[in-house]
């Protein structure tokens, strides 16, 4: 179904949804099928070969899936995508798609917690060697490439501190050394409404549809958007017979659901971060806040120019260290202690011994991701109960 003219909502609730031509059930239904039936054995034999379309067996592609890689291709801007069954398998199956033993990638320093891992600690035990880079310091970054850099990795906003990469400038660089190049950003925190990697020179855009894009706390997924010959490299190597990581039926089902109400989710997300952002700023409790909202925020003029609103992640330093911020998280009643991120809930967690665990102690001071941080995601509630849960908390912390 193409729609080029039609605005983002409108493509969130209608690409892709032409898809049940069995009774014309205006939701796609659940294809809840391992396998497929083939009419004669030349038709399985045609359906193996390519030489005719239709479905196989649900490794290989599920009806609900494909409707719900159709949407995510058209709102990405992409000719292409591939559902996962987590953000971890749709990152890894690219990777192992486009790197061999002896090949190397750049990569910002500052990623989610298992990325890094993966690349920092897995990888190289493969001969996939990673160059962890601050891609905001142009000069050092250039020097990174190596003739065997086939992948740059970045993640904009990035998790937990909302670091913001140039995307238009860091996949210049990378072309310039080498077209060959292929550039991956990692989309999650930003989601197709706020920010679309593949428009600002990006190859490939990678999600968790764990977080906003399902947005309700209950699948976990992932998605690859890219040009068709990648989309179908990465199906037949990394996702067919490496990683197997499909996503299955219901949660395919569950993700367009969610789709459906991203951008009604997504202003009121970015709405209600900025004035949490706002509040935490004067609060005194408070040592820095960052939120690439606020004019103050290091990465605030590119994100302007490359955001179409901030997002709904927020992270911030107490003036009491640690110890302060662990008082934080036990006092508060309506926010929910707990990781993931781009629910209806307001979630808080503490990057530095949780999501981001996996960096060791000099890595985790080298991508500024200080033992002081907290790290928010502002849900649906109403703002004013997500500001008096933490005004009550905060200055809970002021007595003494
Ligand atoms: N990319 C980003 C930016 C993420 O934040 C996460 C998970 C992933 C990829 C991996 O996706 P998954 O396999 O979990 O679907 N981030 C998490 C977080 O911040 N808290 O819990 C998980």
């Amino acid at each position: 179904m193409k729609h080029p003219s039609r605005r983002f909502s409108t493509l969130a609730i209608h690409a892709g949804n032409n898809a049940d031509k069995t009774y014309g059930a205006l939701v796609m239904p659940i294809y809840q099928s391992s396998t497929f039936r083939f009419d004669n054995p030349d038709q399985g034999a045609r359906r193996f070969t390519g030489e005719e379309e239709g479905f196989i067996y649900s490794r290989l592609g599920n009806p609900t899936t494909a409707v719900l890689q159709d949407k995510l291709a058209v709102l990405e801007s992409g000719e292409a995508a591939l559902a996962f069954s987590s953000g971890m398998g749709a990152i890894s199956s690219a990777i192992l798609t486009i790197c061999q033993a002896g090949d190397h990638i750049v990569a910002d320093e500052l990623l989610y917690g298992g990325v890094y891992d993966l690349l920092a600690h897995i990888m190289p035990c493969y001969g996939i060697e990673t160059s962890f880079v601050n891609t905001q310091d142009v000069t050092a970054f250039q020097d990174a490439f190596r003739p065997n850099t086939k992948l740059l990795y970045l993640e904009t906003p990035a998790n937990p501190n909302l670091k913001i990469t140039d995307l238009r400038a860091a996949s210049a660089l990378a072309k310039a050394y080498d077209k060959r190049i292929l550039v991956m950003c990692d989309n999650t925190f930003a989601t197709p409404y706020l920010q679309q990697p593949l428009k600002l020179g990006c190859d490939i855009a990678a999600h968790s549809l764990t977080k906003y894009l399902n947005g309700h706390g209950d699948v976990i997924g992932g998605a690859l958007i890219s040009n068709k010959k990648f989309i179908q490299e990465v199906a037949n190597i990394g996702l067919k017979n490496l990683s197997g990581a499909v996503l299955s039926a219901f949660d395919s089902y569950l993700v367009l659901r969610g789709i459906k109400t991203l951008e009604l989710r997504m202003e009121r997300h970015c709405a209600s971060a900025l004035q949490v952002a706002e509040f935490l700023q004067g609060h005194p409790a408070i040592r820095q806040v960052y939120y690439p909202g606020l004019p103050q925020h290091p990465g605030h003029t590119i994100a302007k120019a490359q955001m179409h609103a901030f997002g709904g992640m927020v992270a911030f330093e107490l003036k009491g260290g640690r110890s302060a911020g662990a008082k934080l998280l036990n006092s508060l009643s309506l926010i929910t202690l707990a990781v993931s991120l781009g629910d209806t809930e307001t979630l808080i967690e503490h990057p530095a011994t949780m999501t981001h665990s996996t960096y060791n102690a000099e890595e985790l001071a080298a991508a500024h991701i200080s033992e002081d941080l907290v790290r928010l995601s502002v849900g649906l509630e109403d703002v004013l109960d997500i500001i008096d849960d933490l005004q009550q908390g905060l200055d809970a912390l002021m007595l003494k």
